[in-house]
């Protein structure tokens, strides 16, 4: 057993490669440990990047350590997550975790080094776990860098091979060419093993390059082990002058350093039981202690986050009561104003701009708005990157799309981001553009995603949110209020209101266990009888009933409903109806109120 101590604490120094490939040993070893003593983990997916992170970490990542909020610091992100105990590894080394924490509290209940690395690391940028995220958050963090704040920063990310299967890499990639995001490093670990064996692409190298090169990336290939050959990639892709963003494709091997598992595939995920633990850190030269840092970044000036708003007393729109204005150009007014009073807001939309108002930020700020195009995934990462920042981001899509980008939004919730994600064409019914563009499920999917635990501070977060400034509200992204941690509201944490547009729907009553079954009674119905019985089912039926009624009596009225929102007015004909721009009332299948009533059912909500 070795023990060597080596501190760095100025930029100029720099560990050579002889101390490098001892602290790759040492984090080997670490993963190992951690994982033993914790029962479980992923040291192989962690031996195959150690050589990586080593010289990284090392020798490249400008880091003050003792400030993590720095705003020239650069950022690291494990995308593959799994790898965690690596990373621990890594802020063991640099002396933030300490032995003790690392053996006693990788994966134990209530520690902060959990499974999954998470924002309540003062080191963490985003959680990941759920692979396919780091990379698309990394694009955010890099918009933020490039196009709001002028910083120097670089974005490293650390990708598994298998993980390039996911479509939200490619859509990180796209992005990070069509922005010209030079800054972002995505670093491949091509270890050739996934969770169940092979990957798709194996040692493929080349079929990996021609893929990253036609998404307009620069690409490097390097032997993953070769300490040398690392270094220099990483010094050609600190080199940011270019506009193309880096892919080092990294060939490894899973489970590096103990030969008794090196590229098994039957070891992703395991820990080493206790005795084949030892003879791995025997065959790895044993448990060492070094204390290694690299170097850290130069100071830099205030960044843009902290400037100041253009017009802090700009008016919020006002509307007659009774004036007819969608909610979405009632949003795209209000977003203007935002904009104004306060330079952290940042809009992004997903190439409907023209129908969810953001166009009206574009314009009046085309700094801070980011078009993200089709890719709604890409879209709430590149919000959560930004918000990494301190921005305040606003991400409008059609409320239908933003289902897409499920995975993106819970984890964004796990993150403690801060972000205001606005749903346009929400509600029952659409109108003439069908079912396809119909939003009910992001109430299901809105009400599921909340934090378990206390909100990271944000990294550069000045003042925090602050109710009542015009910007918090029920736009944003609710895994943010307090209200939503347990047991803050009686009933589980409910809010009053989580539709993401104001929207002509209402939540069930939660706090008078009684009302359902009292309504029901009021109002009988075929199921009145079993309500009284405390089946909660007729209820259901009677809010189904009502719905159906209502437009049967709309209907019959012979009224029009407005293609896009259901504005009323008296019948047009001929002419006057294609001028007019109204649908006449057609006699429509009753599917898409059956199927809302039986949606709402499960989100609960009123269909009205
Ligand atoms: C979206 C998603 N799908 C599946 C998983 C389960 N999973 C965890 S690790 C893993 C394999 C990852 O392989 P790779 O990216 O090559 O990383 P390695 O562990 O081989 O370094 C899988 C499928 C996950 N975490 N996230």
């Amino acid at each position: 057993m070795s023990s060597i101590s080596v501190t760095t604490p100025t930029p100029t120094t720099e560990p050579g490669l002889d101390t490098v490939a001892e602290l790759a040993a040492q984090l080997r070893v670490d993963s190992i440990r951690s994982s033993t003593s914790a029962g479980s983990g992923h040291p192989t997916s962690s031996m195959s990047a150690a050589d990586l992170l080593a010289v990284l970490v090392a020798r490249h990542l400008r880091f003050d350590w003792d400030d993590p909020k720095a705003a020239a610091n650069d950022h690291l992100i494990f995308s593959k997550g799994h790898a965690s105990p690596l990373l621990y590894s890594v802020f063991k080394a640099v002396g933030v975790v300490s032995e003790d924490e690392l053996m006693s509290g990788y994966r134990r209940f209530g520690q902060r080094l959990q499974g999954h690395p998470t924002p309540i690391l003062p080191w963490v940028d985003v959680a990941t776990g759920s692979l396919g995220h780091g990379l698309p958050d990394g694009v955010g963090i890099a918009l933020a860098g490039k196009y709001l704040e002028r910083q120097p920063f670089r974005v490293w990310v650390l990708c598994g091979d298998s993980e390039f299967a996911e479509g939200s890499i490619w859509e990180a990639l796209d992005k990070a060419a069509y922005y010209e995001l030079s800054h972002l490093v995505a670093i491949v670990d091509v270890n050739r093993l996934g969770q169940r064996g092979a990957t798709e692409l194996g040692w493929d190298l080349n079929a990996y390059a021609r893929r990253a090169e036609a998404f307009g990336a620069r690409v490097l290939e390097i032997d993953g082990h070769d300490l040398g050959a690392i270094d220099d990639a990483f010094a050609t892709a600190a080199d940011t002058t270019g506009i193309r963003p880096t892919v080092i494709l990294a060939k490894t091997v899973k489970g590096r350093g103990f030969s008794e598992v090196e590229d098994r595939s039957d070891w992703h995920g395991k820990p080493f039981p206790a005795e084949m633990a030892a003879r791995a850190i025997a065959e790895l030269g044993g448990v060492r202690d070094l204390v290694v840092r690299g170097p850290r970044p130069a100071p830099t000036a205030e960044d843009a986050a902290g400037a100041a708003p253009p017009d802090a007393d700009a008016p919020l729109p006002r509307y007659a009561v009774g004036e007819a204005v969608a909610t979405r150009k009632a949003y795209g007014d209000a977003l203007v104003v935002l904009g104004a009073r306060d330079a952290r807001v940042v809009a992004l939309d997903a190439e409907v701009s023209n129908s969810t108002y953001a166009n009206e930020f574009a314009r009046a700020y085309p700094e801070r708005y980011f078009e993200m195009f089709i890719a709604e995934q890409q879209l709430v990462a590149a919000a959560t990157g930004l918000s990494v920042r301190g921005y305040r981001p606003f991400a409008s899509t059609f409320a239908a799309f933003f289902t897409r980008a499920h995975d993106f939004i819970r984890m964004a919730a796990v993150s403690g981001a801060d972000l205001r994600l606005v749903g346009s064409h929400a509600g029952v019914e659409i109108g003439a553009d069908g079912p396809s563009q119909m939003a009910l499920e992001d109430l299901a999917m809105m009400r599921r995603t909340r934090v378990d635990g206390p909100v990271p501070e944000r990294r550069h977060q000045r003042g925090g949110a602050r109710r009542g400034d015009g910007v918090d509200g029920r736009h944003r992204l609710h895994a943010h209020d307090p209200r939503c941690l347990p047991g803050a509201v009686p009933g589980g944490g409910d809010l009053p209101d989580r539709r993401l547009e104001g929207a002509p729907v209402q939540r069930r009553g939660r706090r008078d266990p009684d009302r359902g079954r009292r309504h029901a009674a009021r109002l009988p119905t075929r199921g009145g009888d079993a309500a009284a019985r405390g089946n909660p089912r007729p209820r259901r039926r009677l809010l189904f009933d009502q719905a159906h009624r209502r437009r049967d009596a709309r209907r019959s009225r012979g009224r029009h409903v407005r293609a896009d929102r259901g504005r009323r007015g008296p019948p047009c004909r001929g002419r006057a109806r294609l001028r007019c721009g109204r649908q006449p009332a057609r006699r429509p299948s009753h599917e898409p109120v059956a199927r809302a009533a039986g949606r709402a059912r499960h989100a609960g909500v009123r269909v009205r």
